[in-house]
């Protein structure tokens, strides 16, 4: 398609417009205190994990450092974290939350 004038074609501005949403991985961290069995309550009320996924997950996590918890869009991943801080600070453990661009 020629070029209109204004840097870009029809197509491809409407090419850029319907570009999907980038995900966002949402991490917990390590730490020394929180209990498993927070940590796997946590991935199965937020991250609707089942018991096994959510146990494999926390010991993933327990051994090296961090793991995925689930995959959102920026929103939702951003209030996925906030919630869980939240629980966590609620229940006086020192859990740590993150997102990560996917
Ligand atoms: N390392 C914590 C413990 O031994 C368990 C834990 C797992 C904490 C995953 C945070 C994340 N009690």
């Amino acid at each position: 398609l020629p070029d209109n004038g204004q840097g870009s074609t029809v197509a491809e501005r409407q090419a850029q417009r319907t570009e999907p949403p980038r995900l966002y991985q949402v991490l917990m961290l390590n730490d020394d205190f929180t209990p498993m069995e927070f940590v796997v309550m946590v991935l199965q009320e937020y991250f609707r994990h089942d018991l096994d996924s959510a146990t494999l997950i926390m010991l993933k996590i327990h051994h090296e450092g961090r793991g995925v918890c689930g995959v959102y869009s920026k929103d939702v991943a951003a209030t996925k974290v906030e919630l869980v801080l939240d629980a966590a600070k609620r229940a006086g453990h020192p859990l740590q939350c993150i997102m990560e661009a996917a």
